[in-house]
């Protein structure tokens, strides 16, 4: 059944294997042709797995519905298998592999019976680029599959890349029952091997996104000397055309998209200003022959939140989801057989058909669409895409900024003072927690890089990984935080974002340069108010000061916390973070 797309034995033993365990009725290579894609929609429809829309309003475009149980990543079931249980470190759930692969055959064996599987050759990054790697996902469910078609480069190309002999991330994803108490995300780095049952969730499924592209990544990025990181890649284009490269690292919907696709604020706009996406997700950032960092992004689509998704908040999301989408757990329209999800519209319509197939109307009392719905949108759809999304080689970054969703503390913007200070800021960012994971919703947690639920190996060893980075390029680019959340004494957010987040952009790039003087505070380079363009905006330099203003007493308090939390990696942390808090503290008390 296996013979003639590939002579590559491991994949073939690979899929076998698989095959063996789950027990299909059919084995299905996937080429990603359209005719194929097609026939699946086709079958998907035929079942109600999907559901076709309005193919005059939004061509190409589904949606389906996760069970109720199933609807955001799992952390708690989310396990990295190393054999040794101290190279998962203390922020990983851990199981050993002797153990985990016998209880996955287990839940698995069978559970493809009178099914059909999948298999899906696909390329994180441009296929051909020595960027990129392959994967190979086996998978019993259509959605999957049609979603990596998105994500992904899907293809018979990838199998040619990978000849003979070349070495690829086994995926094995089976949906089981979707039963939650037999659901189960597992990583085995050593044998570049991914396991996901009893889940039909995008982030806990689509085995190229969070599994392979970080928690893998992650892994081989240490080994070899590369990074994988949470990051959206974008370009800035200047008015005499020069364009600057920014990566930027935020906790699951805390407005990756939104920044990667900023669209600036008129007189921006007018001067000639403009921000291309390269990614919304995930870089893979190596350090080129110039001595600088190059990102790229190794996906090939976005899988993005929809609540508050609109014509102001994004307007390059929403006509990237247009077309050839598939819309997950938001709510249809039945008027006309489209979608809508919380923020699309002010008002919403009178009668919707909620995520979870129940009438609703505005009187419902309840989310039409889940918090943690999503859009799947081929990246190639959106607007301002950068000419360099498909570049073998990346960009080089100027800049690499942090941000988490902090009420109080943080200010809007700091700049780090070198290297291993930027390293120090981003690992003790923390974050309110959002829908994108199981879980309360607005717990402030700490969230290093963003990394916390997608580091593959002990995150003292990625400290150090970071600061070994540091080392090796020569041109670093400046490392910034930023805090588009701060709230005011009744809860309202202080700082418009979005598209006047080019604002800050714009500061950031000119620190970069060199072009303009900042104020030395006790957590790093702060801007003077002055210098935060707010022309065009209804805004006060009051309310910037407040944003901008460092409290020492709070950072104080945030320094011992920070040593609290720092002490979980034991003689692993390194000592260049034990100094950067030891400053953090003393600038304090000064
Ligand atoms: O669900 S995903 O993990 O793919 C998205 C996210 O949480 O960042
Ligand atoms: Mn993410």
């Amino acid at each position: 059944m296996t013979q003639g797309y590939t002579e590559n034995q491991k994949v073939l033993d690979f899929v076998n294997a698989s095959a063996e365990l789950a027990q299909p009725d059919k084995i299905v290579w996937i080429d990603g042709s359209d005719a194929q894609i097609d026939a699946l929609r086709e079958e998907a429809c035929s079942t109600g797995e999907m559901i076709r829309l309005n193919q005059e309003k939004l061509p190409g475009c589904y949606y389906h519905r996760t069970a109720e149980n199933d609807v955001a990543r799992v952390e708690a079931r989310t396990f990295i298998c190393c054999r040794d249980e101290k190279d998962a470190g203390p922020t990983n759930y851990w199981m050993d592999p002797k153990e985990a692969y016998p209880m996955l055959r287990e839940i698995a064996r069978g559970k493809m019976k009178g099914r059909t599987m999948y298999v899906i050759p696909y390329s994180m990054g441009v296929v051909g680029s020595p960027f990129s790697r392959i994967g190979i996902e086996v998978t019993d469910s259509i959605y999957v599959v049609l979603n990596m078609c998105i994500m992904t480069r899907v293809g018979f190309n990838c199998l040619e890349a990978l000849g003979k002999d070349g070495d690829f991330v086994k995926g094995f994803h089976a949906k089981c029952d979707i039963d939650p108490e037999k659901r189960y995300i597992m990583h085995f780095p050593e044998d570049d091997t991914i396991i996901s049952v009893n889940s039909g969730y995008g982030g806990n499924v689509l085995l190229g996104k969070k599994c392979f592209a970080l928690r893998i990544a992650s892994y081989l990025g240490r080994k070899e000397g590369w990074m994988a990181e949470h990051m959206l890649i974008l370009g800035v284009t200047y008015p005499d055309g020069t364009k600057k490269y920014v990566a930027a690292a935020f906790p699951s919907a805390c407005g990756k998209t939104n920044l990667a696709m900023l669209i600036p604020p008129k007189h921006y706009r007018d001067l000639g200003y403009k921000v291309e996406t390269v990614g919304d997700d995930i870089a893979w950032i190596r350090v080129g022959e110039d001595g600088r960092l190059w990102a790229v992004n190794p996906e090939n689509g976005f899988f993005g939140v929809a609540p508050g998704t609109n014509d102001h908040s994004n307007p390059n999301a929403l006509a990237a989801t247009r077309k050839g989408t598939i819309f997950t757990n938001v709510a249809i329209d039945p008027s006309d057989n489209t979608v809508w999800w919380e923020g699309l519209t002010k008002q919403p319509p009178e009668h919707l058909i909620d995520w979870l197939g129940h009438d609703w109307t505005p009187a419902s009392g309840v989310k039409a669409a889940h918090p943690n719905s999503r859009f799947t949108a081929p990246a190639v759809n959106c607007p301002c895409i950068s000419p360099e999304f498909n570049s073998k080689t990346g960009v080089p970054l100027d800049a690499i900024i942090f941000g988490g969703r902090r009420a109080t503390t943080t200010p809007l913007v700091y700049q780090s003072r070198d290297w291993n200070h930027g390293v120090f800021v981003g690992s003790i960012m923390s974050s309110e927690t959002t829908a994108a994971a199981t879980g309360a919703v607005g717990v402030l947690r700490h969230d290093p890089m963003a990394m916390k639920p997608f580091c593959g190996y002990h995150m003292g060893d990625y400290f150090a990984h970071w600061i070994e980075m540091g080392k090796k390029v020569k041109n670093p680019p400046k490392i910034f935080n930023v805090n588009w959340f701060r709230q005011g004494e009744n809860g309202e957010f202080l700082w418009p974002g979005f598209g006047d987040n080019m604002r800050v952009l714009d500061w950031i790039l000119k620190r970069c340069d060199d072009k303009i003087e900042a104020q030395e505070t006790a957590i790093g380079y702060v801007p003077y108010a002055k210098d935060i363009d707010i022309e065009g905006l209804d805004y006060s330099v009051e309310t910037l000061e407040k944003i901008l203003y460092v409290d020492k007493e709070r950072w104080s308090k945030e320094a011992d916390e920070i040593a609290e939390f720092y002490k979980q990696f034991g003689d692993k942390l390194p000592q260049e973070l034990k100094d950067n808090l030891a400053t953090l503290k003393a600038n304090c008390e000064k």
